[in-house]
């Protein structure tokens, strides 16, 4: 890397204090496109890389509520609303006890190149809250998110900004904040995505992020006259991306052995096929249990306490938990046990150690803001059919989403060309800045 990039990366460190995650971001995007900053006057005169990594607003808020014993409880809310540059800001919630602004950033950072990526006109952000909605009743939980959206609804708006769901959103918390924007406002609009389907959802966005990683990984071994059939595969998590990861790898012939959560991994040697997912998805998302219960109905499965899925050998693996939730030593370990494809499902899951093991290992390496693109694309696609006030079909809306998840390969290839393979961390964080950073030209120093 030039010394130049090594300055700029210095300067945002310095200006973002406290924020590592924001600053891992912003170095991988960087890294990459820094070349083609320096060889476009226009970019380099236009500071365009300066105002990407300086989120367009930032906003704060208290959210007051009270739990079912009663008691006051304070969480701290937040929306970054990142670049316009191409559509209204466009990204997901994210409700985790972890959640702070460094965390917010660098997903927000990340949405503006994958959102590029997806073909849509649409713009970055990413917010949410503190708040764990573990061990909550559905009543704290309402009680939550009518809080939280009494403050954020006159920040957003189906024109402006639209919010949608990340860790711990889903259909029960997307379905009550849009009560209470709905209430506030007097007035039903596409305001957020991934609603339920009798009002305003589109179909295929429940499983839209999955299904976008295994067609994201079928491309990728395509270009190696490969496919996904007999293989067997890694996932890690069993929330809302893991489980149709698990569906679509299923449905194509490939076996998958493990699942994960924060307390550990089970893996099933004899694979985790459609009777066996449906259970899981009742427990995650009907009994809101832990994996681990995996191995009291299946026996033969064994669970890894404290464990990630990535010591057990495969040739595939999706990591679609959380951010680095892969290691150098967990990258050493995939390779080492014979994995030759990785497809991000979550967002920057593989730290700056293990993306450098893959690149060197010249593996197919998906990143996740082209691997994981399938989601917010199709909240793209539920938003265009709000504006429509028109529904697709299940099949069109897959159609589509494969369609897009193809073209963001493609991309990927143009831009992502080295010696003898390709290069997707490269490819696609080239493609989606250029678009962007085209449109920031044109539109002036706003
Ligand atoms: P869910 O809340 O549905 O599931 C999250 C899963 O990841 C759970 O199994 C959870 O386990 C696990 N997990 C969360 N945090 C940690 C942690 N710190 N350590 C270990 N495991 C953890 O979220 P999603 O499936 O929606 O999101 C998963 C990933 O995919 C995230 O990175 C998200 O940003 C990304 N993503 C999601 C999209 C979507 O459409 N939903 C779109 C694109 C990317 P536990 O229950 O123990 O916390
Ligand atoms: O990280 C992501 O792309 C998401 N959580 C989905 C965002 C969206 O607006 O659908």
């Amino acid at each position: 890397m030039s010394a130049a990039a090594d300055a700029f990366i210095a300067q945002i460190a310095a200006r973002n204090p406290g924020e590592p995650e924001f600053h891992q971001a912003v170095r991988e995007v960087v890294e990459c496109v820094y070349p083609v900053v320096e060889a476009n006057p226009a970019y380099r005169k236009l500071k365009i890389l300066d105002r990407l990594c300086e989120p367009e607003r930032t906003i704060t808020f208290r959210v007051p509520w009270v739990d079912d014993k009663g008691e006051v409880q304070v969480n701290r809310g937040y929306r970054i609303e990142m670049s316009s540059a191409i559509g209204p800001y466009k990204g997901g919630l994210r409700f985790h006890p972890s959640v702070y602004i460094g965390i917010l950033k660098f997903l927000a950072f990340e949405q503006v190149f994958k959102n590029s990526l997806t073909t849509l006109p649409m713009g970055g952000g990413k917010g949410g809250s503190d708040f764990d909605p573990k061990g909550k009743s559905d009543n704290e939980v309402m009680k939550f998110c009518q809080s939280f959206m009494s403050e954020l609804f006159r920040h957003i708006g189906a024109n402006t900004d639209v919010p949608a769901g990340d860790i711990g959103v889903g259909g029960r918390e997307i379905g009550f904040m849009f009560g209470q924007y709905k209430k506030l406002k007097n007035e039903f609009t596409g305001v957020l995505t991934g609603k339920g389907l009798n009002w305003g959802g589109s179909l295929i966005r429940p499983e839209a992020t999955g299904y976008g990683a295994v067609y994201f990984a079928q491309e990728m071994l395509s270009t190696r006259g490969d496919s996904v059939k007999g293989k067997t595969a890694t996932v890690s998590g069993s929330g809302n991306v893991a489980q149709y990861t698990v569906e679509k790898l299923d449905s194509l012939g490939a076996k998958v052995i493990t699942l994960s959560d924060s307390e550990g991994t089970i893996v099933d040697k004899e694979g985790i096929d459609a009777a066996k997912l449906a259970w899981v998805m009742d427990l995650k998302n009907v009994k809101r249990g832990r994996i681990k219960d995996y191995v009291e109905k299946y026996p033969k499965a064994q669970f890894l306490k404290g464990k990630r899925p990535w010591s057990v050998p495969c040739q595939l693996a999706f990591p679609s938990a959380t951010q680095n939730e892969i290691n150098a030593e967990d990258a050493k370990a995939l390779l080492a046990g014979g994995c030759y494809c990785v497809s991000e499902g979550a967002n920057m899951p593989t730290d700056p150690a293990g993306v450098d093991a893959f690149r060197a290992a010249k593996i197919l390496f998906g990143p996740g803001k082209a691997a994981n693109a399938g989601g917010v694309a199709t909240s793209g696609l539920e938003m265009s059919q709000n504006a429509q006030h028109l529904s697709w079909t299940r099949e069109e809306v897959d159609s589509r989403l494969h369609g897009i998840m193809k073209s963001i390969h493609a991309s990927c290839v143009k831009h992502g060309q080295e010696k003898g393979h390709i290069d997707y961390v490269k490819g696609a964080n080239v493609a989606g800045f250029i678009k962007v950073a085209d449109a920031m030209v044109d539109q002036g120093v706003v």
